[in-house]
């Protein structure tokens, strides 16, 4: 009978976790993303810039945060949409104004010492993958050297692209896409805490810096019991060709 109750409780536990990542949409897991918007929208009364995180299927909740001495909040518009686990997340990288869809995280004309991190749990993940889209109004690369962290362990500097000023023909900056591997990185793999930092340069007068869809994608670890009955399979497959030569 108790064993009965313990399955029930079980069931119902499962129900509710399914439940749970339903508002995480399909992502997968090892996944973390910023639109910088409260809505997927990004417009109307309901919505505002927030630095939270949009959705994550980590195994803690993944944190961002930004230095700097001149930011804004009220530039709307933001990337082009970005479709991530069948959710669109809108923007109008025409839109300099705050009147269209979209948020983004902006530093504002001369701000100084400007940073921004992410701090996450990587325990069961590996191979970590990053992308954003950034647009950088300077005619200096935006980013100037990215490091990671683990624990409160001493920064390590990794080499990455730059984020240099991309334009249109009429010398007005747009989004581009940024992404790095970090999969040769192994020492932030499974770890509970890891920091990445992305630091930039100073924003000149009459320019400003801006990111937006910052989306971490990683890989399972596959688990010892896993690798083991592969290695089995693997071996077992070998002996059975290895017998049909005779
Ligand atoms: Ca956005």
């Amino acid at each position: 009978m108790r064993k009965t109750y313990g399955l029930l409780l079980l069931s119902i536990g499962c129900a509710l976790s399914a439940i749970a990542n339903n508002s995480y949409a399909a992502i997968l897991p090892g996944t973390a993303f910023w639109s910088f918007q409260s809505t997927p929208a990004g417009t109307g009364a309901g919505n505002a810039f927030t630095q939270a995180v949009t959705v994550e299927s980590f195994a803690g909740t993944p944190t961002f945060a930004r230095a700097g001495n001149a930011f804004r909040t009220d530039l709307g518009g933001g990337a082009s949409s970005f479709v991530l686990g069948g959710v669109t997340y809108s923007g109008d990288p025409g839109n300099t104004n705050g009147s269209n869809p979209g948020n983004v995280a902006a530093w504002d004309q001369n701000s100084k010492d400007n940073s921004f991190s992410v701090t996450l749990d990587t325990t069961g993940f590996q191979d970590l993958q990053i992308r954003l889209d950034y647009r950088n109004n300077s005619t200096s690369n935006g980013v100037s050297s990215f490091s990671y962290r683990v624990g409160v362990n001493s920064a390590v500097n990794v080499i990455v692209p730059t984020m240099p000023r991309v334009n249109n023909g009429s010398n007005a900056a747009i989004f581009s896409a940024w992404s790095t591997s970090l999969t040769n990185v192994t020492a932030i793999n499974d770890r509970p805490s890891i920091t990445l930092t992305w630091n930039l340069l100073d924003v000149p007068d009459q320019t400003s810096f801006r990111l937006d869809n910052l989306l971490i994608t990683s890989s399972p670890i596959p688990e010892p019991m896993a690798v083991v009955a592969g290695l089995l399979g693997a071996s077992s497959l070998l002996r059975r060709r290895h017998s049909s030569q005779f």
